[in-house]
């Protein structure tokens, strides 16, 4: 029997890693994940893959760990000795990066550089292959579309320009030390577990609420940006295939279709047979509630007499404070070359990556229903 694989995961506790891990697990890998040590548990994404450490033989073993800690690092890659690191650990929100950008710099650059001298003084170039989370954060400020591997970069965020760093440094390795160092520069990509503060789990999540009658508003920020939207479960296949390919190399993953934030909004909501009207421009642009579709609603088992009190009630509006000081317009990759060399297809239409994620809120939402029927308090996020 061939030996097990092993890999190591950064960012396991992520939106990524979770769907990484079971899907690495599922090809017969022993899954090491680095996860960080917290106040709360936050292993919520991977608690259904979670072995008991007493049990022998674990295929899923779970280490604390730091982007920002060298010797940290070294050690689990010295004690793993993995085949395959797949480093998706990142501050990854561009928002939040122009609050943090120090921070950001040290964990999302500077620790693409601790794991990969780390695999170089170890003397893992041979054994070890390395996949870095690179981003369509990369393109920025538009160059060319649709993006392309060698559309040039233009980053506009602490973040897209620390993943810039990790970016060349990744490339400067392979080139350097003959090693398998690769970057995926992957697009949006989204599903039921996305951080609920990215734009599309914060849509989806809304959404739910309103048509639940948990929240009377959604506030958003730039209504006119345009991203390439994807399913994570997709994305996550795409990573282990550029490990696999014979030559270590850069990959654009997307979708090829972009889509309007504000487009978005519509069709999520569209999912609870909420049709919107968007009127007004810039920071008055409102969303208004122009009828409701009973069929869907009734398929999503919601109450139809609620619902039709919101006729003419603007449910989304526009709070500046959501914008970002540099912004980036619009992004559609070209993913012809992973199409191409690794056969990738992915199996996700936008409209299906919406609906399993506007299913799976209104599921969690429901139960924040049976709560507040029961009397507890129910907080609305608005980050
Ligand atoms: P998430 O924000 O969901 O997950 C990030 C992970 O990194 C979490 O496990 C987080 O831990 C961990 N992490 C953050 N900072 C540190 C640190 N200093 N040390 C150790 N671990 C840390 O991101 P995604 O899963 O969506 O993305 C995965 C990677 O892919 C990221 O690098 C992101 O920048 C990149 N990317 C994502 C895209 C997307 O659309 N999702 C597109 C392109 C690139 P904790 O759970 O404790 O917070
Ligand atoms: P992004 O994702 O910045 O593309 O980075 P996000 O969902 O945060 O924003 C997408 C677009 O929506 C606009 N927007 C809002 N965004 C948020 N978060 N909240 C709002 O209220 C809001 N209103 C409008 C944003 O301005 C932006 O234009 C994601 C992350 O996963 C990165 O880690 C990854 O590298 C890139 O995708 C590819």
């Amino acid at each position: 029997m061939a030996e097990q694989k092993v890999a190591l995961i950064t960012g396991v506790t992520g939106q990524d890693g979770s769907y990484l891990a079971e899907f690495l697990l599922k090809k017969g890998y022993i899954v090491h994940g680095i996860k960080r040590r917290a106040s709360l548990f936050n292993t919520d994404r991977i608690d259904h893959l979670y072995q008991d450490p007493h049990v022998e033989h674990r295929n899923f073993i779970l280490h604390y760990g730091e982007m920002t800690d060298s010797m940290n690092l070294t050690r689990i890659i010295q004690e793993v000795q993995p085949d395959e690191i797949y480093n998706l650990a990142a501050m990854s929100h561009v928002a939040v990066s122009f609050e943090t950008p120090e921070y950001v710099a040290n964990a999302d650059g500077t620790g693409t550089l601790r794991i990969l001298e780390a695999v170089r003084l170890l003397g893992l170039t041979e054994k070890t292959r390395i996949y870095q989370a690179s981003t369509s954060e990369l393109y920025g400020k538009v160059q060319e579309v649709p993006q392309t591997e060698t559309t040039p970069f233009y980053p506009r965020s602490p973040y897209a320009v620390a993943k810039m760093y990790a970016y060349w440094i990744t490339v400067n390795y392979r080139e350097a030390y003959d090693m398998f160092a690769c970057n995926g520069i992957l697009f949006n990509h989204e599903s039921p577990v996305r951080g609920e503060t990215f734009v599309t789990r914060k849509i989806t999540r809304a959404a739910s609420k309103i048509a639940l009658g948990l929240q009377d508003k959604l506030y958003l920020g730039n209504l006119d940006a345009k991203r390439d939207w994807g399913h994570a479960k997709d994305y996550v296949k795409m990573m282990w295939l550029i490990l696999q390919a014979d030559e270590p190399e850069d990959w654009v993953i997307a979708t090829g279709v972009t889509t309007a934030v504000r487009d978005f909004v519509r069709m999520a909501f569209g999912y609870v047979g909420i049709e919107l009207e968007f009127k007004g421009e810039g920071v008055d642009e409102v969303g208004i509630v122009k009828s409701i579709d009973e069929t869907k609603a009734k398929n999503a088992g919601l109450d139809v007499q609620r619902l039709q009190e919101l006729a003419g009630k603007a449910v989304v509006a526009v709070d500046p404070r959501y914008f970002r000081p540099t912004e980036v317009d619009l992004l559609i990759g070209d993913p012809t070359k992973a199409e191409q060399k690794l056969g990738w297809k992915r199996e996700y239409k936008l409209e299906e990556l919406v609906n399993d994620m506007m299913k799976s809120d209104l599921h969690l939402m429901t139960k924040d229903q049976y709560l507040k029927e029961g009397g507890y308090t129910i907080m609305n996020y608005f980050e």
